[in-house]
């Protein structure tokens, strides 16, 4: 056993050393290259795109975005709720095995990587949305130190690491990627969220979470803290600090007849968070975003792309395409599809071709 400890340790201290080869971190590495990138254009990104689309799932190698363009997405966003409990599905039922295997293809192929996490509700049993009575309970400080659901939590933390440590390439090494847990803060709908507990407490639970996955993961993971838009000005009392935050996102999605809304709301949170990102040398992006089953022919071209295109932001992710009901990138056939293939067109707009070398 203890040769077996000291064999983990001196892997873990061979790959720290080569983790910091050209003195930087490969999370410092990704940091720069998505600078570098930023200066190009805008990434495109979507939310489990290997896995499924319309009309299908489980095809390797398949995408819907592929399948239009010809080419993949510049980002893949990955989802982790269902982690914590030790299951072999996600919530969206992604087998975590299938999600390793697709993390490492879209990491090999020279695709960015970014992942969220939807725990469930530590102290009511319930999911990441709160419901019914479940507002009245501050779950968030039952999971801090010495609250009834810290050691629970802990085991969570447990799992959450263990399953991102074991994101590695084939030599081992670990993958970087951004992870972008406690989103949406800002609204209401999350046992994190406004309302639900205070600044500190939220601040406390970010700290606890990246300081928990640090002791094991130093070295490749850039953090992304985002709120929705729409946010208060007191949401920037729990951001967790530039010296805790690479990546300064944004969740912003568009409502159905809510075009001039959301115009309005996304620029004037951009331009807060980009005066934000730009104090403290920090990138931004549009963290998750788009305008379900897009309804509007016209929308990527017309409505998002002239508001994104005015911010130095790094990528804009769309959701996932569930199925006919509720997607948010299009596939041939959709009603935005050549209006979509004519912003990927266009030399702002990077997908992977546009960054992998
Ligand atoms: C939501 C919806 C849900 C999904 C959740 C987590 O926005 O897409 O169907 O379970 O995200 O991915």
């Amino acid at each position: 056993m203890r040769k077996i400890v000291c064999i983990v340790l001196c892997l873990f201290i061979c790959f720290g050393l080569e983790a910091k080869k050209n003195g930087k971190t490969t999370a410092q590495q990704l940091s720069s290259r998505l600078t570098r990138l930023a200066k190009k254009g805008i990434m495109f990104g979507h939310q489990d795109d290997p896995f499924y689309g319309l009309g299908w799932s489980y095809e390797e190698g398949r995408s819907d975005v592929r399948d239009l363009t010809g080419d993949y997405p510049a980002v893949m966003g990955f989802e982790l709720g269902g982690i914590e409990l030790g299951d072999e599905k996600n919530l969206d039922s992604v087998p975590f095995q299938v999600m390793r295997r697709e993390i490492l293809a879209q990491h090999r192929r020279g695709g960015i990587v970014t992942i969220s996490w939807h725990p469930r509700n530590p102290l009511t049993g319930g999911t990441a949305w709160v419901n019914g009575e479940e507002r009245s309970k501050n779950t968030v400080a039952a999971v801090l130190p010495g609250g009834r659901s810290h050691g629970v939590f802990e085991i969570w933390l447990r799992r959450l690491t263990a399953f991102l440590a074991s994101l590695t390439d084939e030599q081992g090494r670990p993958i970087p990627f951004i992870f972008r847990p406690w989103h949406e803060n800002s609204g209401g709908w999350f046992w994190w969220g406004r309302g639900l507990c205070s600044s500190q407490e939220y601040r406390a639970l970010w700290n606890m979470t990246q300081d928990f996955v640090a002791q094991t993961l130093p070295y490749n993971i850039l953090w992304s803290w985002s709120p929705n838009y729409g946010f208060e000005a007191d949401v920037l009392d729990t951001y967790p600090g530039h010296d805790r935050v690479d990546i300064i996102g944004l969740d912003a999605y568009q409502q159905r007849n809510g075009e001039e809304a959301f115009i309005k709301q996304l620029n004037k949170d951009l331009a807060t968070l980009c005066q934000l990102a730009r104090e403290g040398r920090r990138l931004v992006a549009l963290t998750e975003c788009g305008f379900q089953n897009i309804p509007d022919p016209t929308w990527w071209t017309r409505v998002l792309q002239p508001q994104i295109e005015k911010y130095p932001i790094s990528y804009f992710l769309v959701w996932r395409n569930a199925d006919r009901r509720q997607y948010f990138a299009p596939a041939p056939g959709t009603a935005d599809a050549k209006n979509f293939c004519e912003m990927v067109k266009s030399k702002k707009i990077m997908m992977l071709k546009d960054i992998a070398k």
